[in-house]
């Protein structure tokens, strides 16, 4: 595991080789600078080509970052977050079960606010209703855990919210402008690109805490990943990657627009700017205005979808009346 508070020698390495890209730093120069040993300052340059920087070394010239590292690295991640409180803390696992479990048990401490959880893979991602995730290398895996204080009623609205924060920072960096599935999928092209679940922990009508996981096919093989979907009830339709396998990418920037967005999101939820977050969620929707077909826990039901309300729940005009479906799964019919 790596942090964003205990590995500051390696961030400060990479902060000073990524200001002197042009030229050598010697270990001597480094190791002034940062005052640790020179053999310390090897054994952290070691490390970081392990991680993927590519450093160029030459006797008696010293160090050279060439290419930096495409892993979501703690401090590739908070050098130049423009947020107020997600990210203060962000924790990066190589291989975790979920980041949801660890997310989990960050909130035992209660001074955990806006940490973020992130990992290269999970072996054990969940969706909703403990569906597994497939989370390959790749892909982005993330859990944000916020103690919120807005009401609870806008639990299942946060989800939408969360989703919608994501679509704005893909359409702000990679100038695509993808599709909100209700409840929570973001799709390019009719197929899923990510998927968001959220836990939530409510005591006495008051929200203790939410996490949300944020699952994005970043980098993926859409066969391999489709391949492994098998159960009959979750087959879903169809997968996508954000990027292809030989486009260039800067996977940090990216997270660190998405985290921007999601706080400004977040703090509409609890000003109570729910309109606002209706609107921009509806005016991205493919759902609505569609002949749909929800199954819910408890039954089926078709019909066209007219809009979502104030709890993000889809309204359907249905043969006799509008219902009210507060969790689903969809397919779209032909109109
Ligand atoms: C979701 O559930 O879409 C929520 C996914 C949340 C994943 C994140 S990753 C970080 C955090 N840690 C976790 O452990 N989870 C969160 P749902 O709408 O129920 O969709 C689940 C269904 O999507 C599965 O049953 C499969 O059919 C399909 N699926 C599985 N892996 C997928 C993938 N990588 N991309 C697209 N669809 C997938």
């Amino acid at each position: 595991m790596y942090t964003s508070f205990d590995d500051i020698p390696l961030d400060k390495i990479v902060t000073l080789l990524k200001s002197h890209k042009k030229e050598f730093l010697s270990g001597q120069q480094i190791s002034t600078t940062l005052g640790l040993s020179r053999t310390a300052i090897w054994k952290y340059i070691k490390k970081l080509e392990s991680l993927g920087y590519k450093i160029e070394s030459k006797k008696n010239s010293g160090y050279r970052l060439v290419t930096k590292s495409d892993l979501l690295l703690p401090w590739e991640i908070t050098n130049g977050l423009r947020t107020e409180i997600i990210g203060n803390k962000i924790y990066y696992f190589d291989t975790i079960d979920s980041t949801q479990n660890f997310a989990t048990e960050l909130t035992k401490k209660p001074h955990e606010n806006g940490s973020i959880v992130i990992a290269r893979t999970q072996t054990a991602g969940r969706g909703r209703l403990n569906r597994k995730w497939e989370s390959p290398k790749g892909g982005i895996w993330l859990s944000v855990l916020l103690r919120s204080d807005f009401d609870i009623s806008h639990v299942s609205l946060f989800s939408l919210a969360t989703s919608l924060a994501l679509a704005i920072a893909i359409e702000k960096k990679f100038k695509i402008k993808p599709k909100l599935k209700w409840p929570n999928d973001v799709t390019i092209n009719n197929k899923k690109v990510a998927g968001i679940l959220i836990d939530a922990s409510i005591e006495t009508n008051k929200i203790d805490y939410l996490i949300a996981g944020i699952g994005i096919n970043f980098k993926i093989e859409p066969k391999q990943v489709t391949k492994k979907i098998t159960s009959k009830n979750t087959a879903r339709y169809g997968i996508t990657t954000l990027i292809e396998k030989d486009q260039m990418s800067d996977p940090a920037n990216f997270i660190q627009e998405f985290l921007y967005q999601l706080e400004v999101i977040h703090k509409k939820m609890i000003t109570g700017a729910i309109k606002e977050i209706r609107k921009e969620w509806i005016k991205r929707s493919s759902t609505i205005g569609k002949n749909v077909k929800v199954i819910t826990p408890t039954s089926t039901i078709s019909g066209k979808a007219l809009s979502i309300d104030e709890n993000g729940s889809l309204l359907i005009s249905t043969k006799n009346k509008i219902q009210r479906v507060v969790a689903g799964d969809i397919t779209y019919n032909k109109n």
